[in-house]
């Protein structure tokens, strides 16, 4: 397209053209909003415009196709849903995901005079947005337009929100000379590689070379950036163990020799242990916040540290830095990569034997749970059989709490191919998410691990899942309440906890298969451990989306973090 070749044409059809040229293939919403917009979508483009049933669903639904692909993703509600849609922005916001939320808001002609379903919705995007904004008159959709992307992608990427004039977004059937150009390069994360300068990366590589007990901790930077080939050759370079965060799951498989683990405080113990009896801490693509570093225990506070991110704020935010690098975490690490000293390797050979020491302390102190053939099933035997079952092109999707300690301790993954998405802190994410995720991602297996509290929030979605052919697969870990909460309550029951207590975090007790089966899913129900391999090879290769609830036990707690 051409620049300063307006013609006249409605705001539907200028969306529809631009959210084309920015290779957006689903949008999910709840009606009704852009009405006129998603006939233009069916009239000229194959977007899918999904009809789901919680804006909140919608919201991580986006989130969970913008974290798998790397594109924005589109989410809408009407005024009346705006704050719906603004609460599920909030894991995108914790978790730097690229959404871009769309809303029907207020006209001036009604402004005030108690019209329908109306309040001030602007501010309550104002904490979970990048970027917050009224389009107010149809000509400025091209250039609001083009911002929202700009905006979502660049830098530390995150969401968006536009507010359409109108209740439903009307104003996108009016008329306008508008040119719906678009620009490609933030159609998708990265858009820009920014690289560091020499002086600081010789400065980090020295000290790097120089430590005898370094230890890497990989966060969400190394994923966004698309960095895991290069942080993995320099670590193998230099022979440096590697811990992640939770989001920076993915960044080296569980089973490569110098991994350690995730750390911090859903976490496994091996990668804590490294960390702390680590003498320098190279965080790459890493907030340095509460969950990865244990509340700022793993490493202590004092331990060196150097430190690599696109953000400049971010750098030395909660460790004084010994040196400070601001860039791409691909190209520096490409980059430290050519300019490494492999001759510096040789000195860290006793630190290696001993972090792959710590990491085989932890596979033996965990490997009766892990191959436990208890009844009611073990959640570590679970998150095992996924280690050995989920293919080795898998998307991974989490849900928090115990969902995101079992998993983000005891499943390893087993290829540079997979990708592993977790929530960042709100219960109920992954189901959406992962359905989001497949439609991202369509060619590629999605597996989601939820807890039933989780999977209760957005159930109704298995409908939406069937009618759209959203083929993933979520996986339920089925104790029949929240038992994240039971060590909570056992604390203010002094131990004993009664049936009164038991009410404050139990459910009834669901056949979630027989659910998803009604609403038009496969579901299977598995209450040993030794069935649950056939459930899920049936499941993935089913034709329709596929739950599998797996019974397992109430009384199962996930070990809490070591410092
Ligand atoms: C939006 C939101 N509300 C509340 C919580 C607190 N919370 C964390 S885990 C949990 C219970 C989880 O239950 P379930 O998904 O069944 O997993 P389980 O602990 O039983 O394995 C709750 C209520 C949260 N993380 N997010
Ligand atoms: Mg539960």
């Amino acid at each position: 397209m051409q620049i300063g070749h307006n013609r006249k044409m409605t705001g539907a059809q200028c969306i529809a053209d631009m959210l084309k040229g920015y290779d957006v293939s689903h949008v999910f919403h709840v009606p009704a909003v852009m009405r006129s917009a998603f006939a233009e979508m069916e009239r000229r483009t194959d977007i899918k415009r999904l009809h789901v049933h919680g804006e909140k669903a919608a919201a991580y639904m986006a989130d969970g196709y913008a974290r798998a692909s790397g594109k924005p993703g589109i989410c809408g509600a009407q005024v009346i849903g705006a704050l719906n849609l603004a609460a599920g922005l909030r894991d995108a916001w914790l978790a730097h995901s690229p959404v871009i939320a769309i809303t029907g808001g207020r006209d001036p002609k009604t402004k005030f005079r108690k019209v329908y379903q109306e309040v001030d919705d602007v501010p309550a995007f104002e904490p979970v947005t990048k970027f917050n904004a009224t389009v107010d008159d149809v000509a400025r959709l091209p250039d609001m337009i083009r911002q929202a992307f700009r905006v979502a992608t660049t830098g530390t990427p995150g969401p968006v929100h536009l507010q359409f004039r109108g209740n439903e977004g009307q104003l996108d059937a009016e008329e306008a000379d508008m040119e719906p150009l678009v620009e490609p390069q933030f159609a998708r994360v990265p858009p820009f590689r920014p690289a560091p300068d020499e002086a600081s990366i010789a400065a980090a590589l020295r000290i790097l070379q120089d430590a005898a007990r370094p230890v890497i901790v990989a966060g969400g930077g190394v994923r966004s950036s698309g960095a895991a080939a290069e942080l993995v050759a320099l670590a193998q370079a230099l022979q440096i163990p590697v811990a992640t965060s939770l989001n920076g799951k993915d960044s080296i498989p569980g089973n490569h020799p110098l991994s350690v683990g995730v750390a911090g405080t859903y976490s496994r113990e091996s990668a804590n242990r490294v960390v702390n009896a680590a003498d320098l801490v190279c965080f790459i693509g890493s907030e340095t916040g509460g969950m990865t570093t244990h509340f700022w225990a793993v490493p202590k506070i004092g331990t060196p540290a150097i430190q690599i991110d696109i953000d400049p704020q971010a750098l030395g935010r909660n460790y004084p830095l010994a040196a400070a690098v601001n860039g791409d975490a691909k190209v520096t690490l490409e980059r430290m990569l050519k300019l490494a000293d492999r001759g510096s390797a040789s000195k860290r050979q006793s630190w290696i034997a001993e972090a792959q020491k710590i990491c085989g302390d932890w596979r033996s102190k965990y490997k009766e749970a892990l191959t436990s053939d208890a009844v009611p099933m073990r959640p570590e035997r679970l998150c095992h059989e996924l280690s050995k079952h989920v293919p080795d092109d898998a998307v991974v999707v989490v849900d928090t709490g115990h969902a995101g300690m079992w998993m983000g301790g005891m499943f390893d993954l087993t290829s540079p191919r997979q990708s592993y998405m977790r929530s960042a802190g709100h219960l109920g994410w992954a189901f959406p998410a992962g359905l989001g995720a497949k439609c991202a991602v369509p060619e590629r297996p999605v597996v989601t691990f939820t807890g039933d509290a989780g999977f209760w929030y957005h159930i109704a979605e298995v409908e939406t899942a069937a009618r759209w052919g959203i083929n993933a697969v979520t996986v339920v870990n089925n104790n029949g309440g929240g038992n994240q909460s039971k060590r909570g309550f056992d604390r203010v029951y002094g131990g004993k906890q009664t049936d009164k207590a038991r009410e404050l975090w139990t459910f009834s007790k669901m056949n979630f298969a027989r659910l998803a089966e009604d609403m038009g899913a496969l579901g299977i129900r598995v209450e040993n451990a030794s069935a649950f391999p056939a459930a899920l090879a049936q499941a993935l290769a089913a034709n329709r989306p596929a739950v599998i609830d797996v019974v397992t036990d109430i009384e199962a707690l996930a070990p809490t973090a070591v410092s």
